[in-house]
């Protein structure tokens, strides 16, 4: 039996019998963020029927194609129009990195907080924790509650499950691919998962604007000799003359994951407002890039980390400089 069948049991249980349940992932919401809010969506469906789906951010269009997509509200009023019994939140180490924290801190009523989650930085912020930080990503998960509860997944579902496991293994290529998550990749298509659909959406280029904003990171590739680092920056004039949004920058720091000859990625990516995002990749066993991304008061996996930092990226004589 698995370490934690009775929490799987205790969560089975408690989603079953919610009345109005609330499940949010974190913005900017990537595959496995958007896979595993409509996978659980769908099977609230199936169970008590009222369920509200809740992201800061609009996924990107390359998700459209999955099933229930058009439920997820960026609307903040949905914290006072509904009284939730239980909330959801999925991958996501805190609900500050889920944009809220405020919400949850105002509620007038008192629901139960359910968190699941991979990231080793998770803070247990719930009332229930179900942290596995060995899980390939958060839809890993949400399969093995199904799973241990003799759960009937439908396509739909096994469709959204797949592609968080799809997106967050980089198609089962880096080290967050374990033989577990290929064992419930193998499973969720013998149960009607659509993997073509993943593979022609989800995971290739959509746009002319996107790849034109892609080869501007590789072009500017700069390898540190001091640290063995490689970098490369996005402004927001890079995303408006290829007029693009700024999620399209959200894969490059994935696809530069291999790199020959450099210990690790960074990707800084300037956001509206006067934001700097930085993402961290390795593929090497012995580097941390988590411990990297807490200096600047990020956090994530050994091996996929990111940081936000105040600033401006601009171009100067001598090379990019943050201001
Ligand atoms: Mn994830």
């Amino acid at each position: 039996m698995h370490q934690n069948a009775s929490l799987y049991k205790e969560i089975f249980k408690r989603l079953s019998e919610s009345e109005r349940t609330l499940v949010i992932a974190h913005q900017n919401p990537d595959g496995d963020a958007v896979g595993s809010m409509l996978a659980l969506a769908h099977f609230l469906d199936q169970t008590t029927g009222n369920n509200h789906i809740f992201c800061l951010t609009d996924p990107m269009d390359s998700f459209n194609f999955l099933p229930g997509i058009e439920r997820i509200s960026t609307d903040e009023r949905i914290f006072d129009q509904h009284e939730f019994d239980t909330i959801v939140i999925l991958d996501s180490g805190d609900l500050k990195y889920c944009g809220v924290d405020i919400h949850i801190g105002k509620l007038s009523y008192n629901p139960i907080i359910v968190n699941i989650d991979h990231h080793p930085t998770n803070t247990h912020f719930g009332h229930i924790n179900l942290v596995e930080t060995n899980a390939a990503s958060t839809t890993d998960i949400l399969y093995r509650i199904f799973e241990n509860n003799r759960f009937n997944i439908s396509k739909d579902i096994a469709t959204c499950l797949l592609t968080g496991i799809m997106t967050d293994t980089g198609s089962f290529s880096n080290l967050a691919t374990t033989p577990q998550s290929i064992q419930n990749a193998s499973e969720l298509l013998i149960n009607g998962a659509r993997k073509q659909e993943i593979i022609d959406n989800a995971l290739t280029f959509q746009s002319i604007g996107v790849l034109k904003l892609w080869g501007r990171a590789f072009s500017r590739l700069v390898k540190s000799e001091f640290t063995n680092i490689a970098m490369t920056v996005i402004t927001q004039k890079d995303f408006e003359e290829c007029g693009v949004e700024n999620d399209s920058a959200e894969g490059i720091a994935n696809f530069l994951n291999n790199l020959h000859g450099a210990k690790a990625v960074l990707v800084l990516k300037e956001q509206k407002g006067g934001i700097i995002k930085g993402s961290l990749r390795t593929t090497r066993d012995k580097v941390d890039v988590s411990g990297f991304a807490r200096l600047f008061g990020g956090g994530g996996h050994k091996k996929a980390a990111g940081f936000s930092i105040k600033g401006r990226i601009k171009e100067t004589s001598s090379g990019w400089r943050i201001v």
